[in-house]
């Protein structure tokens, strides 16, 4: 069914302070759609085995069913080279990387931390990168050479020695030149023409040409998700993964100061990504007369953009909470828990502390998402459907892991021994007592 294209563009309601509304009631607003994980992976597991055991060919095969490329070799080796690219998209790419590449390479965990926990007993803690990642860079409705910028940066800086970029290519078998030239400038060691299920199967269990990852980053749709979530569980691919990641969100909190035109844009730039984008306006106390004006807003900006058609679904689907204050409007994003939080409240920034879950918080009227979305600095691969609560976002430690060491005397033995001795023996484990004794000249 075509939607009506004269219908308006609006939001549904609910008001906090009412007194009919359930407990059960509220938690179902802070709801995402059911993610159907089970179905899902029923459905990558058979492409996941077909790349596990057939390699390049079943590679090839499904790149030439999905993305309808014929390619003789799923991988191109550097140097990547976009020479149609344009002055002001190079210059745009470079600003966003140097930014990005700032505030990642500040997250850099470089230092040994180092504790003595007893006399001669020394603790201590360094970090290491993940030798071997996989980036996984959607197409689709959109070419994102953002993400592989998000990506690329916090594994260059990280150190890790090999990256491997994933991304469907073009029915001729070619890649975005934004792309490219991205990922010439993360120093991606290869790129993986394949995309979906069958382009984590290969970075996850390697290839005859296709290097095999340790983790697995990236979004993407259902398929992606599933098929990273499949692998992660299987011993024989010993890999990990940034995060589920499900449809993406933002969720707006106003006050009666904020500019509707710049809350309703916010809501559009999230709402254009899918028509299953999450989309929630939260108003502490804002007049009706406003709340008018902010659903004016989002129906007339929507015509006059290009996915509209996109925006007339999700908006149709997204939520305007009321709040009947701003610490009523924290407790709800709270609970919800949104990937993109952005503040159009007075005196925003004092604000943030109120923040408990989100992926990212954008504050004040001049800090669109679009700006973390592509190029502030911050990144923009964030938890979603509610696992901000336990997830960050991706960053540069992402990209690393830490390993502890301990460094024992001969005197810290001395002291420290007979506690390991005295739990070892509780616990019944007398060759654990016994490296101890034996170091320490008492018999067993
Ligand atoms: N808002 C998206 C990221 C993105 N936006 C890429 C534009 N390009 C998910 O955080
Ligand atoms: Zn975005």
């Amino acid at each position: 069914q075509k939607p009506d294209p004269d219908a308006p563009i609006r939001m549904r309601t609910v008001d906090l302070s009412d007194p009919k509304l359930t407990p059960e009631e509220r938690a179902a607003y802070l709801k995402r759609p059911v993610l159907k994980s089970d179905e899902m992976i029923a459905k990558v597991k058979p492409i996941v085995e077909n790349v596990r055991t057939r390699g390049d060919a079943a590679l090839l095969e499904l790149t030439a069913k999905f993305d309808k490329a014929q390619l003789d070799t799923p991988l191109l080796l550097p140097p990547f080279e976009s020479p149609s690219l344009s002055q002001e998209v190079r210059e745009a790419i470079d600003i966003a990387y140097s930014n990005i590449k700032k505030f990642h390479a500040a997250q850099v965990d470089g230092a040994t931390l180092e504790v003595e926990t007893m006399p001669g007993v020394v603790c201590s803690r360094f970090a290491r990168p993940i030798s071997r990642v996989g980036l996984y860079v959607p197409g689709g409705t959109a070419v994102l050479p953002s993400t592989a910028l998000m990506l690329g940066v916090p594994a260059q800086v990280a150190g890790c020695e090999q990256i491997v970029l994933a991304t469907p290519p073009r029915p001729d078998g070619s890649i975005s030149p934004e792309v490219l030239y991205v990922a010439n400038l993360v120093g991606a060691h290869a790129i993986l023409r394949a995309g979906g299920a069958q382009a984590v199967a290969a970075l996850a269990y390697g290839t005859e040409t296709v290097p095999k990852v340790d983790k697995v980053f990236g979004p993407g749709n259902q398929w992606v998700t599933a098929a990273k979530m499949l692998v992660q569980n299987d011993t024989d691919a010993l890999v990990s993964i940034d995060m589920p990641a499900g449809p993406s969100e933002v969720l707006v909190i106003a006050d009666e100061t904020c500019n509707p035109a710049f809350v309703a844009a916010d809501l559009l730039s999230q709402a254009e990504h899918g028509v299953d984008s999450q989309v929630v306006l939260v108003s502490s106390s804002l007049p009706d007369k406003m709340l008018v004006e902010i659903e004016a807003e989002v129906d007339k900006q929507a015509r006059a953009l290009p996915r509209v058609d996109i925006m007339r679904e999700s908006i149709r689907r997204s939520l305007v909470v009321k709040a009947p204050s701003v610490e009523e409007s924290f407790k709800f994003s709270n609970d919800y828990a949104p990937e993109h939080l952005i503040l159009h409240l007075r005196g925003a920034q004092g604000w943030v502390k109120h923040v408990k879950n989100a992926g990212s918080v954008f504050v004040g009227p001049y800090s669109p998402e679009s700006c973390g979305d592509y190029a502030s600095g911050t990144n923009h691969t964030l938890p979603t459907n509610g696992y901000a609560r336990q997830f960050s976002g991706v960053n540069t430690q992402s990209f690393q892991k830490h390993i502890t060491s301990q460094h024992v005397t001969a005197e810290g033995l001395q002291k420290l021994g007979p506690v390991v001795a005295t739990l070892a023996d509780c616990e019944g484990l007398g060759a654990h007592a016994n490296a101890v004794r034996i170091r320490l000249g008492s018999s067993i």
